[in-house]
């Protein structure tokens, strides 16, 4: 009997390797003046975060010195610290806010 199976050509299609976009760490600073209920507030409007997790985060900064708010793209990340660097002024206070990638 005749051969009737023909072997199908397929193309593998090229899979790019993707380089994943960088992401940036927020971080806070500590500081000598900034009221703690301060760095509550910011953690809790501009992070997201609820009361107790603001908390735990400010006590960390106070007490080591730096700490991360959370981890953002590039454009992301620049915007938070932008904001919360300008709202801290807008309401006297040295608290700073940087980013480093992670
Ligand atoms: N060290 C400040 C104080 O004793 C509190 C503080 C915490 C300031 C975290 C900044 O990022 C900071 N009032």
């Amino acid at each position: 009997p005749k051969d009737t199976h023909h072997p199908e050509l397929t193309v593998q299609a090229a899979r790019p390797k993707l380089r994943r976009p960088p992401l940036f760490k927020v971080l806070l600073l500590n500081d000598d003046y900034t009221p703690m209920e301060f760095v509550v507030l910011v953690l809790e409007r501009f992070f997201g975060m609820n009361h107790e997790n603001a908390t735990q985060i400010m006590l960390h900064v106070h007490q080591r010195g730096v700490g991360v708010c959370g981890v953002f793209p590039k454009d992301i990340a620049e915007t938070k610290v932008s904001r919360v660097n300008d709202y801290a002024r807008s309401h006297q206070h040295p608290l700073m806010c940087t980013m480093e990638e992670a």
